[in-house]
């Protein structure tokens, strides 16, 4: 099998936004060392108190949409133009920066921080502004149930079928930018090493507590360990 028709699969994390000036969540000042998970990233919480998460999220919004993708967002993108194989980038981020740098087949399994849901009808739709307690759904009219779609502690994350069906026929999975530490998607890279199939690499900026779980590790900031690692798969096709 030529490097051609290999089938890849890349498992993106916060750390891969981190230099866009997108806040990471166990870094050392990452989100989770302001907020309290429980209170902004669970159902339960948002039942509680709404206007604390849609502040929250709101937040993030208007940072998102002001920040720019990374060289290692373009280098993902370069890759899946020139991959001849089965290509897809399953991504735990809520940000749109994959798509903003070109990349076209990217699954987000923990929803869209950039798409409103209805509570109640569950249309789905863009959303670039604020959003709150008396925010109408655009299509069932319904007040007070939209919320920001994206995938809580505790709900099913989203295309979990067409990515475990990617997971078992692929042959190179690179894990970039996340600590390993929420499941199903730090579970991964286990069960590609059980199946025994599958190259596995870590690119991050340090070992994660999974480092030892995948065949090789380049450690280092996404903008340089990401291209670099791109640039070396692409001369060998
Ligand atoms: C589910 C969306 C059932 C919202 C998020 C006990 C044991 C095991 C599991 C559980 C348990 N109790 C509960 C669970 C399940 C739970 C879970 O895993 N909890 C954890 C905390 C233990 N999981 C769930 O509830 C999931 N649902 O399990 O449903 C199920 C199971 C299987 C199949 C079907 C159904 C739902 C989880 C989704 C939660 N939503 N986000 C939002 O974004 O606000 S999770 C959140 O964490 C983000 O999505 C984030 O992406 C994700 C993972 O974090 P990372 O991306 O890894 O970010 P982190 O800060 O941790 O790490 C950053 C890394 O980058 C670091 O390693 C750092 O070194 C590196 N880095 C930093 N700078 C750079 C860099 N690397 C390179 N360059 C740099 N410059």
């Amino acid at each position: 099998m030529t490097g051609k028709t290999r089938s890849i699969v890349i498992l993106t994390g916060a750390g891969i936004s981190a230099e866009s000036g997108l806040g990471t969540f166990r870094d050392k000042d990452g989100l989770w060392t302001k907020y309290d998970l429980s209170e902004v990233a669970t159902p339960e919480g948002f039942s509680r108190n709404p206007v604390l998460v849609h502040d929250f999220y709101n937040a993030r919004r208007k940072n998102l949409i002001e920040a720019l993708p990374n060289a290692a967002h373009a280098a993902l993108a370069r890759l899946e133009q020139s991959w001849e194989g089965d290509f897809l980038l399953v991504t735990q981020n809520v940000d749109d920066l994959h798509e903003r740098a070109g990349s076209k087949r990217v699954l987000h399994m923990h929803g869209e921080l950039r798409k409103a849901r209805c509570g109640m009808c569950e249309h789905v739709c863009a959303w670039d502004g604020d959003m709150g307690i008396a925010t109408a759904c655009p299509s069932c009219g319904i007040r007070q149930a939209m919320r920001p779609h994206v995938v809580w502690f505790g709900e099913m994350p989203l295309y979990m079928d067409e990515i475990y069906a990617a997971l078992d026929s692929c042959d190179l999975f690179l894990s970039i930018g996340t600590s390993g530490q929420v499941y199903p998607a730090a579970g991964f890279v286990a069960e590609l090493r059980r199946a025994g199939r599958a190259h596995t690499v870590e690119l991050n900026l340090e070992r994660s507590d999974g480092h030892t779980l995948f065949a090789e590790g380049r450690y280092g900031p996404a903008t340089q360990v990401v291209p670099d690692y791109v640039e070396e798969l692409l001369r060998r096709l």
